[in-house]
């Protein structure tokens, strides 16, 4: 088999964003688009011959092309081992967990998340390292400043492998395995959570549950922790069927896209406990019996209840949050006399954190939570977190998180966003809130007071590296915060992203829709950053 080098010649739009190259599944197909991004990785990479990398994607349409063109390049590239995952799918926290298990240099993994996928939709991949997390800002820009000067790239002309065999092929001078991984990533849930409490539950009569796999990537991992080790009735997992396509919906798990499940929870007698996770598996929506949980409160909710885990039960070193997500985390931190950081938007820059060992669990509003048994964020993980404390605790969803309120004050919270903005008009906004920070600093907005008005910078505190722009915060006297940023994972065009907060700790008014208890931060979110101006929507596309 020979080694081909192609000449090419550069494209300009291959930065990653907040995860990794997200783009139309044709500019993908577009010839040696795709090629020149995997060469900029390997160029950026030093010493990887003889090394094993592990690739793998959420299935999603132009998948397992992909993967086949990612292969032979690390053959050419000198790679001396890959790992595949079964028919080419690895959730993005299995991926994260072989590549930490066994060792590896580090991952390719093919996913554009929640995006919905097809041939008309989204496809992304990004590069992980030997930590198992998504890869630092410093090769995400030595990995775009590379795409940008690039003339060739190196792949085997040879067949295409067989990936729907497990063990073991050749490919020229490289071993290819295709691995199993549900069986790795169920015995480490196993590891960290107690089953056999869970199974008591999941097997009563008096408790039943609902997973919403989606379509996508979790379905297998799903029915074998679920249905399989914890014995949960057959039917527990809904739509667990991996699809290229996911049927046409949007594998996103909120309570616009996963609406059969909401429709099903939200009944006077519907299930005790709900969950969906996303196209790759790494985000995850809790619910109870008529009770939506926000991701915020959910982080929270975990860190409160940490003890009642086993994996958990040592105690958590420190926890994290992204700049956006409410600071509910922060109330648990400080009770129980332990540091919360605050990072910009991207499970990336939690990395350095679980590496030092200063954090033990993190996670975003974007429905993503984790902890430092991968370097991901996990949504089935965080499903389990939940059915442990459940099972220890024997309460409902509402009871546990109205307890929590109680105790700690619940901070009322949304986000609104305003999709497939023209990019002009979406940078202009965020160019004059720029401008306005000092101005905006001290002005009274009826019962509201700016107490400080910055675009956010954040210095990681093990490595000092800076991380600047990355989202206008309105901090008011009283607590409550607007923040305002622009998604790093769209194909198309700009979405808005407006974070609206308020502490609230009036049990009596716990129980008012957070649409209602934050109307006036709503409208003032909405004149302040003059968002009909610049975007000419009056209102968002979707609300969580
Ligand atoms: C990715 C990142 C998350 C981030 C989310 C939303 O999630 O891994 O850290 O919070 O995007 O980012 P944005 O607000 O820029 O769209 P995923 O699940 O899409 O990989």
């Amino acid at each position: 088999m020979k080694i081909q080098t192609v000449e090419t010649t550069p494209f300009d739009d291959q930065r990653p964003g907040t995860s990794g190259l997200r783009k139309k599944v044709k500019v993908f197909q577009t010839p040696h688009y795709l090629a020149n991004f995997v060469q900029s990785i390997f160029n950026v990479l030093a010493d990887i011959e003889g090394q094993t990398l592990v690739v793998g994607g959420d299935g999603r349409y132009f998948n397992r092309e992909a993967l086949q063109i990612i292969v032979k390049m690390a053959a050419a590239n000198g790679f001396g081992n890959v790992m595949v995952g079964l028919g080419g799918i690895l959730s993005t926290p299995a991926a994260s967990c072989i590549i930490r298990k066994y060792e590896t240099y580090g991952g390719i993994i093919l996913s554009a998340s929640h995006n919905p996928g097809g041939p008309e939709a989204d496809f992304g991949i990004k590069y992980n390292t030997a930590n198992g997390g998504p890869a630092p800002e410093k090769i995400t820009e030595a990995i775009f400043s590379n795409s940008r000067k690039i003339t060739q790239y190196r792949i085997l002309d040879s067949a295409d492998i067989d990936l729907d065999t497990l063990g073991e092929q050749r490919l020229g001078n490289m071993r290819v395995e295709i691995i199993d991984s549900v069986s790795d990533y169920a015995d480490m849930m196993e590891q960290l959570f107690d089953f056999d409490a869970m199974c008591s539950l999941l097997t009563s009569n008096s408790f039943s549950m609902r997973f919403d796999a989606m379509n996508a990537v979790t379905g297998p991992y799903a029915l074998e922790i679920l249905e399989n080790r914890l014995g949960a009735p057959s039917g527990t997992v809904l739509r667990g069927e991996p699809l290229a396509d996911f049927g046409g919906a949007h594998p996103d798990p909120n309570l616009v896209h996963a609406k059969e499940l909401v429709a099903v929870m939200m009944g006077a007698d519907g299930p005790d406990f709900g969950a969906a996770s996303d196209g790759d598996g790494d985000r995850n929506m809790i619910l109870g019996r008529d009770f939506y949980v926000t991701p915020s409160d959910s982080l929270a909710v975990l860190a409160a209840n940490a003890s009642l885990v086993s994996g958990y039960q040592q105690g958590l070193a420190g926890v994290a949050r992204s700049m956006p997500t409410s600071q509910a985390i922060d109330r648990v931190a400080a009770a129980k006399g332990i540091e919360c950081y605050e990072t910009p938007t991207g499970w990336k820059f939690f990395g350095n954190l679980l590496d030092a060992g200063k954090i033990t669990l993190c996670g975003e509003e974007s429905f993503g939570t984790g902890s430092n048994h991968v370097r991901e964020k996990d949504g089935l993980w965080a499903v389990l977190f939940w059915l442990n404390i459940l099972a220890v605790r024997k309460q409902s969803v509402a009871d546990i998180v109205n307890d929590h309120w109680k105790q700690y004050g619940r901070d009322v919270y949304t986000r609104h966003d305003y999709e497939a903005i023209a990019t002009e008009g979406a940078n202009a906004l965020m160019d004059q809130l720029r401008a306005r920070t000092s101005e905006l600093t001290d002005q009274r907005f009826g019962d509201y007071i700016v107490a400080h008005c910055d675009d956010f910078s954040y210095t990681d505190s093990i490595d000092n590296s800076v991380s600047s722009k990355q989202g206008i915060r309105l901090l008011f006297k009283n607590g409550a915060r607007i923040v305002y940023r622009l998604s790093g994972t769209g194909t198309e065009g700009a979405t808005l992203r407006v974070y609206i907060e308020q502490p609230e700790n009036d049990p009596a008014k716990f129980a008012q829709d957070p649409q209602q208890s934050l109307a006036e931060l709503i409208g003032l979110s909405a004149s302040i950053a003059k968002i009909k101006d610049y975007t000419g929507r009056s209102r968002p596309d979707v609300i969580t």
